[in-house]
């Protein structure tokens, strides 16, 4: 059986696009949250994305997954898996089949704002899980996790690095409020990049194929189409910088010349000095005990750590 439950006012995602394009690009400097990558192109270029060679963190959560996912189960015995931000469905699957192997599955909760992505999702799971309940909702995970359904104990699985997107002001919020909607003895799983050495770290923002930088200045042409503007998108370069002081990568669009773009959806005309550079994405790496001060400050327990052969990427399991 499938049920969604809708969560965003059809609005929501063009109201929240006008708010953080006039925020972000009024500023100084000037910046654009990541969450606007993701249009269909965006989302199909980030799938091309995880298949680079210079892209290790999908393969090496992969790896975990598929080694971990039976001890996932083991020790957590989850009726309910919940999947914030639950993008391809194919490292959840490794996660059902775990949990289901083990007998305790019932219900499959996918947390998505995109209602399109989120009902193929749910169709897709349904039709090779016919007899698990998938129960999706329509949300942001930064808003709308007081909502999440679902027989106890659940695991909400947060994957791919995603957390790495929020500054860690954001993640504290964000570790408190799983915490919050979870019932003492619930799991969180959580994947986190690690720091490892610059080069690697630079190359899988920045591959020889220029994939990432599609997928950068992927954003301007969603605020095109979305608000009428006219950047001149192939006028702008893709950086990504390794900032060492906070342990993140960080990727930015570099106008290549002096530039006026008008926004006409919010009244706007907005000046580019050349070489002036955008934000627009923060892509946090994470150490150990970085992971585990941040989870004991929003009060989870009972930590368990894997990472890959490589140590390139970490998945951690905690209970509420
Ligand atoms: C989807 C946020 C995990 O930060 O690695 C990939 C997005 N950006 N290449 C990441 C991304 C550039 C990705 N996350």
């Amino acid at each position: 059986m499938t049920q969604i439950d809708v969560h965003l006012t059809p609005d929501h995602a063009a109201r929240a696009l006008r708010e953080d394009a006039r925020a972000g690009l009024t500023a100084d400097p000037k910046w654009l949250p990541p969450k606007w990558f993701y249009d269909a192109r965006g989302s199909e270029l980030f799938e091309q994305i995880t298949r680079l060679p210079e892209y290790y963190p999908t393969r090496a959560e992969r790896e975990i997954l598929q080694t971990r996912a039976g001890e996932i189960a083991a020790i957590t015995k989850a009726h309910t898996l919940v999947e914030l931000g639950s993008g391809s469905s194919e490292k959840t699957r490794l996660l059902l089949d775990g949990l289901r192997d083990h007998g305790s599955l019932t219900t499959f909760v996918p947390l998505d704002v995109s209602e399109s992505a989120l009902r193929d999702a749910a169709d897709a799971i349904n039709v090779d899980y016919p007899t698990l309940d998938v129960h999706g909702v329509v949300g942001d995970f930064t808003a709308h996790l007081d909502k999440l359904p679902g027989e106890p104990p659940r695991i909400v699985a947060f994957l791919g690095g995603t957390i790495g997107n929020l500054l860690p002001a954001e993640r504290a919020t964000f570790y408190a409020s799983v915490r919050d909607v979870l019932e003492p003895g619930e799991w969180l799983l959580l994947g986190t990049d690690l720091v490892k050495d610059p080069n690697t770290l630079v190359a899988a923002y920045d591959d020889s194929a220029g994939v990432t930088a599609e997928f950068n200045r992927n954003v301007l042409r969603v605020i095109n189409r979305q608000l009428g503007a006219d950047f001149d998108v192939d006028a702008f370069s893709h950086v990504a910088i390794w900032d060492a002081e906070n342990e993140w990568i960080e990727m930015h669009l570099r106008a290549d010349r002096a530039m006026r773009v008008l926004i006409p959806e919010i009244h706007l005309e907005i000046d580019f000095a050349e070489g002036e550079e955008l934000s627009t994405e923060v892509s946090a790496k994470f150490e150990r005990h970085g992971v585990q001060a941040e989870l004991d400050q929003a009060g989870f327990t009972n930590a368990t750590w894997w990472t890959d052969t490589k140590a390139r990427f970490a998945l951690s399991l905690w209970q509420a």
